[in-house]
């Protein structure tokens, strides 16, 4: 048993795969408002996903842990809180958590370090507990494993903006773009906030987008808590940024995919081709709307699990997308994952990778 991982792509040889058990819509809080009137969750109102959808969203992800199983992948499951339940710190309460299906947003591994990010919803404040239960018995059975938290954040009303939708949504297109770029979106500087998911590893460098969830001061925190790679802090044309792995999904060395809706700053285009990488756009997803009662987009079709650098887990409705991988010489293992949409996003977020096989390497010398 070893905690270790470098990079998006390395041999996978121990996973964890989320559970939908007990996902809410989570209630108001400054960070998100759910408005899905058609579907059962008008604006202000919050509560459990349908039984029925979660009862079809564990079967595929019980799907998940079988086929990687099958690959000889160990596979953990975290142990799921009761959502419900309102929580509260001593500055703030809240009527919901949010579940504990994208592992990939809470935690990350870089080299044998496992870090807990700070999380930036109040619903997503207590979430680590689903995961501790894990996280505890790896530190436990791997004494070389560093356990590494962030800083927990107060998440006040100082760490958002505020009236920031009703603002940003009245902005036009170009002037909304703009502050994308600058990263004035919903979190203040106030204090070190970021999502897990928002870095995708390649050794040396991670990238990690600002975002709806990400802020300045989380990036600097994780460029000054891992001095020995290089943290670029970067940000796309998306209107609504949130977690990098449907826009920025490194496959290999030398290859990534790209979400074509959403370009790149020409920064991060030149660095990847001044290092002979091959820059992507990712097929057009099969569907033409986002998953129901989800902050994700129809681009979770590009949100793949690479289970070595030949071979790569996608949604098996997603056909042009699997096509293209298998042009671009994986081999492609359909999973069914739209059912676990709603929960929180694909393959990738549905995962944590706990080991790949592999060493620390610079694949952009
Ligand atoms: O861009 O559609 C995907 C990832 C969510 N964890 C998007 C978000």
């Amino acid at each position: 048993m070893k905690v270790g991982s470098w990079n998006e792509w390395d041999p996978l040889k121990h996973v964890v795969v989320g559970r939908a058990d007990g996902t809410m819509v989570q209630a108001p809080e400054p960070a998100v408002v759910r408005d899905w009137p058609e579907d059962g969750f008008p604006l202000g109102t919050y509560g459990p996903l349908p039984e029925e959808m979660t009862a079809a969203a564990n079967e595929q992800l019980d799907n998940l842990a079988h086929v990687l199983e099958s690959r000889g992948i160990r596979v953990d499951r975290p142990r799921p809180l009761d959502f419900s339940r309102p929580v509260a710190t001593p500055e703030w309460s809240q009527q919901s958590m949010f579940g504990a299906m994208p592992v990939r947003d809470v935690l990350v591994v870089i080299g044998n370090e496992l870090l807990e990010a700070t999380m930036s919803f109040r619903s997503r404040w207590f979430e680590y507990l689903a995961h501790r239960p894990l996280i505890e018995s790896y530190y436990r059975a791997d004494p070389g494993m560093r356990w590494e938290a962030a800083p927990k954040p107060r998440l006040t009303e100082a760490s958002y903006r505020p009236g920031f939708r009703d603002e940003y949504d009245a902005l036009p297109y170009e002037e909304q773009i703009a502050r994308v770029r600058a990263g004035e979106l919903v979190l203040t500087e106030a204090e070190p906030l970021f999502d897990a998911a928002d870095i995708a590893r390649c050794g040396k460098d991670l990238f990690v987008q600002q975002s709806l969830a990400t802020n300045a001061a989380g990036i600097r925190w994780l460029r000054q808590h891992l001095p020995e790679h290089r943290v670029h802090g970067v940000t796309f044309e998306n209107l609504h940024p949130m977690h990098i792995d449907a826009t920025w999904v490194p496959l290999r060395p030398g290859l990534v995919l790209h979400c074509a809706e959403r370009p790149a700053d020409e920064d991060l285009l030149q660095y990847f081709k001044i290092n002979d990488w091959q820059v992507v756009r990712a097929a057009t997803p099969g569907r033409q709307t986002p998953p129901p009662l989800s902050a994700c987009s129809r681009w979770l079709s590009m949100n793949v699990l690479v289970l070595d650098p030949g071979t790569v887990c996608v949604e098996a409705s997603e056909t042009a997308q699997m096509e293209q991988l298998d042009r671009l010489g994986f081999e492609v293992v359909p999973v069914p994952f739209w059912d676990v949409a709603p929960f929180g996003g694909g393959l990738h977020c549905a995962t944590l990778d706990v080991h790949r096989e592999g060493v620390l390497e610079d694949y952009f010398p």
